[in-house]
């Protein structure tokens, strides 16, 4: 029995080392990769990779990048399909894909961060002990709580709740279209408080609401030079309590 129980505990590891196919960037830097550059996680199983980029430097490391702006190389003003698939460059700007995070969700529990920078130098932070959203028949509705403050103050709030919109699908709570009057997608509401997938536009001079605007630090007025959403499993530990 003894020799028995062994071999079962030796079978996940070995089976591991054949086909390591990680679900995100805390199982990447788990296995050994460190370095914060462009990886490929398995959320949708060993068939569909997507390459994601890892922040394995910011406070502990282990962050799946799902959405990044910081050079308005890529437009972020796009259709409901886009949105859902993920678009963009892993090495530069691009939106994860809702389907790719719904995944992730429906494994494991996660936080979420918001890294920002404005054009003077300025860079601050949300943190946000749980992050996860519905599946696609729900909207993606979002839900994200637990804020923790980092100077930049809590712009999320605002779009607990909402379901996700693009100008193509509606699913806000304003009587008008958000995602076509403040140029992005998004969770809004009635309409937003942070627009990190707006109008990117080089920092002063942003007309009202349409940039990528975080209320609570910058003002509907500024367009930030850059904004990075990541998410990191949050551990066992911390969810027992
Ligand atoms: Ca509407």
């Amino acid at each position: 029995m003894k020799a028995l129980a062994f071999l079962v505990l030796l079978l996940p590891v070995s089976a591991h080392c054949l086909m390591f196919q990680p679900l995100d960037c805390a199982d990447i830097y788990n296995d050994g990769s460190q370095t914060s550059d462009v990886y490929r996680i398995y959320p949708a199983g060993p068939l569909s990779p997507v390459y994601v980029y890892c922040d394995m430097d910011t406070d502990g490391g282990k962050w799946t990048v799902i959405q990044r702006r910081m050079d308005g190389s890529v437009n972020f003003y796009r259709p409901w399909e886009q949105y859902k698939s993920g678009f963009g460059n892993a090495a530069g700007e691009y939106w994860l894909g809702l389907e790719t995070m719904y995944l992730l969700n429906l494994r494991k529990k996660y936080e979420l961060r918001v890294d920002m920078e404005d054009f003077e130098g300025g860079k601050v932070h949300a943190q946000y002990s749980s992050f996860s959203i519905d599946p696609e028949s729900e909207g993606y509705t979002l839900h994200v709580t637990g804020y923790i403050d980092g100077g930049a103050g809590d712009s999320m709030a605002n779009h607990d709740g909402s379901k996700f919109s693009t100008f193509d699908k509606d699913q806000d709570s304003s009587s008008f279209n958000c995602a076509k009057s403040y140029l992005g997608g998004f969770w809004y509401n009635n309409c937003h408080v942070a627009n990190p997938n707006g109008l990117y536009q080089w920092g002063r001079g942003s007309e009202n609401s349409i940039g990528i605007n975080w209320k609570t630090w910058r003002g509907y007025e500024y367009s930030l030079k850059a904004i990075v959403m990541k998410i990191r499993p949050v551990s066992l530990a911390l969810l027992e309590e």
